[in-house]
């Protein structure tokens, strides 16, 4: 079985060795990671092909920052054009809010679904070192998107996700809307509306302890109204 972890990477060079280390530590066969760069002022692309001498690590480096879902979008093209296709496509952060020890108990429940959503809203999961602000944003984004998209997980907006390739292939990319972290919310959407089994595992999510966070009002903005542009788009 093979393995693609893909990492996004803006400004993230305090933290890209340490999830690394971490992700190799857990000695899974066939892992590769694969980062995905913004052409970083910070010169995380440095460290990451220092880091590819030690581990099988592929480096994509684009010209410029447009946003989360751009720069996934990119990258699971390239994934999916590739000879050596993987079995299972694994995304998560890089600034250790994901616990790289998640990435077992995702491979665990991959077997028996198509998708599998890492949740703070399920029994078992939370966030640590959150404000009340982020915490009611999150939810409030939560609660909105499953309300009007009719969804039934709990946790739509995370980025720590495990997708059975198959699934990828299916999902249009290039009609993906999403620039923003609402790529998040468009793709299991879209896994949804094809009938795939989706399923949640606990994650704890721990606010960033080095680096810039990229979260800002746009992004907000952008959830709000691509959800009710998503919801229209399939009445
Ligand atoms: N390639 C690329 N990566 C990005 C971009 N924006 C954010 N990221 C990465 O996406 C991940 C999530 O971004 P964060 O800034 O941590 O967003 P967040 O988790 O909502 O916010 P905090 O954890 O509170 O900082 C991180 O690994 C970022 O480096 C982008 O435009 N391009
Ligand atoms: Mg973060």
């Amino acid at each position: 079985m093979k393995t693609i972890v893909v990492i996004p990477t803006y400004n993230e060079r305090s933290n890209i060795l340490e999830i690394i280390e971490k992700i190799f530590a857990l000695n899974i066969n066939g892992l590769e990671v694969l980062v995905v760069d913004d052409n970083s002022p910070d010169g995380t692309a440095d460290v990451v092909k220092e880091l590819s001498n030690k581990y099988p690590i592929k480096l994509i480096s684009r010209a410029k920052k447009e946003g989360l879902g751009k720069a996934y979008v990119s990258v699971f093209k390239q994934i999916l054009l590739a000879q050596d296709k993987p079995d299972y496509i694994i995304q998560i952060d890089a600034d250790l809010s994901h616990n790289p020890k998640n990435i077992l108990n995702f491979l665990n429940k991959i077997g028996e679904c198509d998708l599998v959503l890492g949740s703070r809203y399920i029994k078992g999961g939370g966030t640590e070192n959150w404000d009340y602000v982020r915490k009611m944003v999150s939810r409030f984004g939560n609660i909105y998107a499953q309300f009007i998209l009719s969804l039934p997980y709990k946790d739509l907006t995370g980025g720590f996700k495990c997708w059975k390739r198959e699934v990828l292939e299916k999902i249009d990319l290039d009609l993906l809307s999403s620039t923003g972290y609402n790529f998040q919310i468009e793709t299991t959407y879209k896994a949804h509306k094809l009938g795939y089994k989706i399923c949640e595992v606990p994650i704890t999510f721990t606010e960033r302890k080095t680096g810039k966070s990229k979260f800002n009002l746009g992004i907000i903005w952008e959830s709000f109204i691509k959800v009710l542009w998503l919801k229209l788009k399939t009445l």
